[in-house]
């Protein structure tokens, strides 16, 4: 090692990617308040700190192996390009979150320029130095910092905001050139020093001709891959991908020689092997899942699947195992130092690899949403602990450091760091299979916070209505699809045993299965089995799914009890003497002493919510809220700067007042209903992340945009999401709402938002207010929506902004003389809207896209607006005063579609 990297601490070397590390883990941790949280974690990782320890450490290791001699102010300009490279990324990511292109541009430039000069000055280096044996992986430096800019720019195109298919492909082509090309050529290039170095054994031999071998074929499979992906070529992909693997496997037999001759036994080993293995399972999935792909819209998909598999197992993993190994030796102080930081990075070693790797392994599977949560902190755990204990190691060296050198064979060694591979074995298998008991509980821990994600027998058993029994058991598999049970009736011979098999086989809607004898399945997401123990059936029983309005759309079950055994189908059944306990299915009495007067009325009624009371009785238009209440901003909120709107709604169950003293467990968007108002300029594009942190499917559809619905608009089961890009091309202002069925009871319980897309020529006014109308059917006080006052359209209150008279009590603000401008959509789920100002007339009104009224003598006393139409209205108050506003259908302004604008004289 030459004496120009110097040892010892370097702020600038060693912090930066302790804070992108960090950052990365509280981004993940704050994933459902952030936009773009994928985004964001995937590049605080990857762009911040990998690229920041690529550009580190591919200098140490060109210094090292080149032997070129230091030379004044390489520390200076190392630590000049560090400060670009880090200052470009710290505008990169704040440029996309506040989209604000021009200052992702400024980031991506700074970066491209850092990584441009490091490259320049690795040429210059390669030239000056000797003939080197190692020439090779400094030839795989320069080719990667070739590759970054390419990379890099296609990133920048992103961010300025394409259409649909551009925009996967170039995604596809921005990761191939960023992952494989600046990171792969990277590690593959330095491990094929640094593994055997890192394992404490010899190359083996023909490692380095397989290196320069290899070399040609990943950058050329880079290329074909990028190539591919932008020209549309999915075959140009897969042969890309394929070219790239098999560059891997030039490699993979010298590394693999070299492992077997010494087999991995420290962290920093076993976490590069654990990487790399990542990288290979990634790409080789991805390029069957490619080749399989019936579309680029299942490309882009399986991309965005992969991609945190492979920030995270493959990126993570190396560059930690890696830095592990480096940081103690870089900072020096004699072997005594360097083995003392080592041991402490090798800490709990078998721990964290089995945790992040098994937790990777989980998540990966198609387990239940908790499983999968709690398995991914196991990961984020696993890989966290290496910052405190890089701290801890810093600390370690520099205590060395200070220790006087032991003289061999004067006493006993005070510091007995072991090398690497001397610890106890049963350490390790101990340390192995805690971690592995960790993925196992968390496996357990989901599991018991969703029974229903396993498969778990459940009895109950107020089937029998005092039916002798047969002692015979019937099994019968059900499916649960598309709102219906197969098959939708069972028939049993009165005696027998009944077990349900039952299958949710929706691709997409949770579903779970209700009997009158009380007898529940639990929630099954799509994909999940259980078994429902109906028990000994001696009365026919009514079955439906509860999950809100799938028993209203016909997703209901009949047992029939046959009585006759000798008829029965299976014919398994022979007990004979039980006819008398038969009745027909127009007996709608239940057998006396079976059921209770709860049940019987839960059985006729259905929905639960209708036994605890109606919230109706509580709702009183005429009262006014606590002084505490805040009222839902009715303010638009103003257009930003950037042209691409990047936000995340996330789907949640939560209670909420909807009047004085009227509480409904609403489902919203974001925690609100309306859900959070989009507002942009034609021409913008919009990418929405949903994120289902319901109970019960959901989903979002967007009027702004024009674009196939099938895949955009698909329902996620719970614990899932989704990215939703549109661009505005047409102005109005357009609702948007959950789209899942039923959606009249989705729109009902609060699914439901605007996006205002100003038309090209909108004047400035004084105040712009927006104001989405909607109707409630109360359920229970804190329960859901009523399915049968929606399928009546029977509302009991109708609302703007979702609170009742709400703006009575906090009236909207204006001045006589300013130009008031009162955006309206009419978000239903049922009803139009005649929105009226009293005391005011309209001298504009634009509803559906199109002015109605524009100067002139003429002027309006009301906006129209059926369901799911918008528009607004412009007036100006003539004189102070308290200007009510309604919906003109009298009935719901009566019922909580009012409000007051509280207009002061103008200054
Ligand atoms: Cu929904």
């Amino acid at each position: 090692m030459s004496g120009n990297s110097a040892r010892g601490f370097w702020p600038l070397r060693d912090l930066p990617v302790v804070v992108w590390l960090v950052a990365t883990g509280l981004a993940a941790l704050a994933h459902p308040f952030v936009p773009a949280p994928r985004w964001l974690m995937i590049h605080l990782l990857l762009l911040g700190a990998v690229s920041h320890a690529i550009l580190v450490w591919s200098r140490h290791f060109a210094d090292a192996l080149l032997h070129t001699p230091s030379q004044a102010g390489d520390r200076t300009r190392q630590s000049a390009r560090l400060l670009m490279l880090n200052g470009g990324v710290g505008l990169v990511v704040a440029g996309v979150l506040a989209d604000l292109w021009a200052l992702t541009l400024a980031g991506a430039l700074a970066v491209m320029g850092a990584v441009g000069w490091h490259g320049v000055a690795l040429v210059l280096q390669l030239r000056r130095a000797l003939p080197s044996r190692f020439g090779a992986t400094v030839r795989y430096y320069v080719a990667a910092t070739v590759l970054l800019p390419v990379g890099a720019t296609l990133g920048t195109a992103l961010a300025r905001g394409l259409s649909d298919p551009m925009h996967g492909q170039m995604k596809l082509a921005h990761a191939g050139v960023n992952l494989l090309g600046w990171m792969g050529l990277t590690i593959v290039g330095t491990l094929v020093t640094l593994w055997p170095t890192m394992l404490r054994t010899r190359m083996a031999e023909g490692t380095e001709r397989a290196a320069r071998h290899a070399l040609p074929v990943l950058t050329a499979s880079v290329l074909v891959t990028a190539g591919g992906a932008l020209a549309g070529s999915r075959a140009a992909v897969v042969l890309g991908l394929t070219g790239y693997l098999a560059g891997l496997s030039l490699v993979a037999v010298p590394f693999a020689r070299t492992a077997l001759g010494k087999p991995p036994s420290s962290y920093p080993t076993w976490s590069v092997l654990a990487g790399l293995t990542w990288l290979v399972g990634s790409l080789a999935t991805l390029a069957v899942g490619v080749a399989a792909a019936p579309t680029w819209d299942v490309v882009d998909d399986r991309v965005s699947w992969l991609t945190p598999f492979l920030a995270a197992g493959f990126g993570a993993q190396v560059l930690l195992g890696a830095l592990s190994y480096l940081v103690p030796m870089a900072l020096g102080g004699g072997p005594a130092a360097v083995r003392a930081a080592n041991t402490v990075l090798d800490r709990g070693g078998a721990l964290r690899v089995v945790l992040v790797n098994g937790g990777l392994l989980v998540a990966v599977l198609p387990v239940p949403s908790v499983v999968r949560v709690v398995s991914t902190l196991l990961v984020l755990g696993g890989l966290a602990a290496f910052v405190p204990l890089l701290v801890l190691s810093i600390r370690a060296s520099r205590r060395a450091k200070a220790t006087p050198p032991v003289v061999p064979g004067a006493g006993t060694d005070r510091r007995p760091a072991r090398p690497d591979g001397d610890r106890p074995a049963g350490q390790v298998t101990g340390l192995a299979a805690t971690g592995l008991a960790a993925v196992v509980l968390a496996v357990a821990v989901g599991v018991a916070v969703d029974p229903a994600s396993l498969t778990g027998a459940r009895t109950v058993a107020s089937a029998t209505a005092g039916v002798t029994a047969t002692g015979q058991t019937r099994t019968v598999d059900v499916e649960a699809r598309d709102m219906r049970f197969t098959p939708a009736t069972i028939e049993v011979v009165a005696g027998t045993r009944l077990v349900i098999e039952l299958t949710n086989t929706d691709d997409e809607d949770v579903h779970d299965l209700v009997l009158d004898s009380g007898a529940e399945s639990g929630r099954l997401s799509p994909g999940e089995s259980t078994t429902l123990d109906v028990g000994v059936v001696g009365r026919d029983l009514d079955g439906w799914c509860s999950v809100v309005g799938h028993r209203q759309m016909g997703m209901v079950l009949e047992i029939e009890v046959t009585g006759t055994a000798g008829g029965d189908a299976d014919g398994s059944v022979s007990a004979g003497g039980h006819a008398d306990h038969q009745h027909g299915p127009d007996v709608d009495e239940p057998e006396p002493g079976t059921l209770t007067d709860s049940e019987a009325g839960h059985r006729h009624d259905g929905a639960a919510s209708d036994t605890e009371g109606d919230a109706a009785d509580d709702f009183d238009p005429m009262a006014s809220p606590d002084d505490g209440f805040a009222a839902h901003e009715a303010e638009l909120p103003p257009l930003g700067k950037g042209r691409v709107h990047r936000r995340t709604l996330t789907v949640t169950e939560v209670e909420r007042e909807v009047a004085p003293g009227v509480t409904q467990r609403l489902w919203t968007y974001n925690g609100s209903a309306p859900g959070p108002v989009l507002h942009g300029r034609l021409g913008d594009v919009f990418e929405i992340t949903l994120v289902n942190d319901g109970t019960i499917g959901h989903s979002v559809d967007f009027h702004a945009g024009a674009l196939a619905p099938d895949r955009p608009m698909r329902t996620l089961p719970p614990g899932e999401s989704l990215v939703y890009r549109f661009r505005a091309t047409r102005a109005g202002i357009w609702m948007y709402h959950c789209s899942s069925m039923p959606m009249s009871a989705h729109i009902a319980n609060g699914m439901f938002g605007a996006v205002v897309i100003e038309p090209a020529d909108l004047p400035e006014v004084d105040r712009s207010y927006l104001l989405v109308q909607s109707e409630l059917y109360l359920g229970a006080q804190g329960g859901v929506v009523d399915m049968e006052k929606v399928a009546a359209e029977r509302p009991d209150a109708v609302v703007f902004n979702g609170y009742a008279n709400q703006y009575d009590a906090r009236p909207l603000a204006a001045r006589t003389g300013e130009r008031v401008r009162v955006w309206v959509l009419d978000a239903g789920p049922s009803r139009a809207t005649s929105f009226h100002v009293v005391g005011g007339q309209f001298d504009t009104t634009y509803a559906e896209g199109a002015y109605l009224l524009r100067g002139g003598s003429g002027g309006a006393q009301s906006l129209a607006l059926g369901a799911a139409q918008g528009g607004f209205v412009e007036l100006t108050f003539p004189e102070p005063g308290r200007y009510p506003f309604v919906s003109h259908v009298m009935v719901d302004a009566e019922r909580g579609a009012h409000g007051v604008f509280e207009v002061a004289r103008s200054r």
